[in-house]
């Protein structure tokens, strides 16, 4: 059994999506971040930098923290969404989405929807980040079903969860056409819903 110790994040809901997606059993371990539960030193043990997601693996006595660490070994361990032949493309988009998808959206997220007013350099600079990583996503999904390729993998997984923030990040999904297929195709993942919902609340994934 998995446990995932976890936050309702994007960050999270990658990997109790990908756990529907693979149909592992598992529990969810709420980590209340708001009240600084990540600093308790039995999660620091888990989770040296202190952040949600976090995954036991009961059966073989191990956790591991970092959600795109935790994608790989949940694809190698499923053999699902992590194609052999496919990782050396399926690693680059992962690491896009690690490295700069996530941490510039989540600055757009803290200066634009969080904390507007606070930054004028702030809000424009990730305002113009984010929408520069629409457009490449757009280019990219504009050419490729998904973002490795023909198949449907962990990189799509790591990075769906960002995207259905648009309604946060007001730069407006529909003008981005190849975007909003990807996105729409994905939201319709029986899977993609019930993990997008980790908190079992009934939220439902914003439409494009
Ligand atoms: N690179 C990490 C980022 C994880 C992350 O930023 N987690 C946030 C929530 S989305 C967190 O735990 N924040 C609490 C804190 O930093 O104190 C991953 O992908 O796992």
């Amino acid at each position: 059994m998995i446990e995932l110790l976890t936050a309702d994040t994007p960050n999270g809901k990658k990997i109790s999506i990908m756990l529907e997606e693979i149909k592992f059993d598992y529990k969810v371990t709420k980590i209340n971040i708001l009240k600084d539960e990540q600093f308790k030193p039995e999660f620091k043990k888990l989770s040296p930098f202190s952040k949600i997601p976090v995954i036991i693996d009961h059966d073989k006595k191990i956790s591991l923290f970092e959600s795109g660490a935790i994608l790989i070994y949940l694809g190698e361990k499923s053999g699902k969404f992590y194609d052999k032949n496919q990782r050396t493309t399926i690693n680059q988009w992962l690491m896009g989405q690690m490295a700069y998808i996530g941490p510039m959206l989540g600055q757009h997220h803290q200066f634009h929807h969080y904390n507007p007013g606070k930054s004028e350099f702030g809000e424009s600079r990730y305002f113009k980040i984010s929408e520069r990583i629409y457009k490449e996503l757009d280019e990219r999904l504009s050419q490729s079903e998904f973002l490795a390729g023909k198949d449907y993998t962990i990189a799509d997984i790591a990075t769906f969860p960002w995207i259905a923030r648009h309604e946060w990040h007001d730069i407006g999904l529909k003008k981005f056409k190849g975007l909003a297929r990807w996105y729409k195709e994905i939201s319709e993942r029986e899977a993609v819903q019930i993990g997008y919902d980790l908190l079992n609340k009934g939220e439902k994934i914003p439409e494009v």
